[in-house]
């Protein structure tokens, strides 16, 4: 089981798709694990995207993330992080294949509505970055008898 960190930013929040980008998850199959609506600070989108820092884009980038609140969220499965990265697309919009977030919802490279973890190691970075160990939820589903 791998855990990875979504988060949609400002402009997925203010286009109210925050529903819609969760909705695709957990029909998937993935297992959320933690949540929440917040306001990104400067030092938080700076650590974030840290490996950014330098390129041409870095400053508009880091201004766009803190503009608005964003809904950052924990999904666990297996592979998810590949998986994620397969459902939200490539960067640009103009690239992603039919079908994924991007491609369905988004026009521009820079406004595009949502941040998957990219690899172990960042998901891992991530995950301790967005959220203290005890907003992080362990259970099993399977154990539920609910429906
Ligand atoms: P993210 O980290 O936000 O999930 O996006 P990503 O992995 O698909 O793309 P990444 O290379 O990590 O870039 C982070 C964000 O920076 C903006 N960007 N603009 N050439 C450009 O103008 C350019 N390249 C990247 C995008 O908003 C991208 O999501
Ligand atoms: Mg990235």
């Amino acid at each position: 089981m791998e855990r990875t960190l979504i988060m949609v930013k400002p402009d997925g929040v203010q286009r109210g798709l925050v529903g819609e980008i969760m909705s695709r998850f957990e029909k998937k199959g993935l297992q959320l694990a933690a949540a929440k609506f917040m306001k990104v600070s400067q030092e938080l989108a700076e650590t974030h995207y840290a490996e950014h820092k330098g390129k041409p884009f870095y400053d508009k980038l880091i201004v766009f993330i803190t503009a608005g609140p964003v809904f950052a969220m924990v999904w666990e499965a297996d592979n998810a992080i590949a998986l994620t990265r397969a459902m939200i697309g490539k960067t640009d919009a103009v690239e992603a294949a039919p079908g994924t977030i991007r491609s369905d919802y988004a026009v521009h490279t820079n406004l595009n509505l949502v941040h998957g973890s990219d690899s172990a190691e960042n998901a891992e970075r991530e995950i301790a970055l967005w959220f203290a160990p005890e907003e992080i939820v362990d259970y099993d589903r399977t154990i539920a008898r609910w429906i």
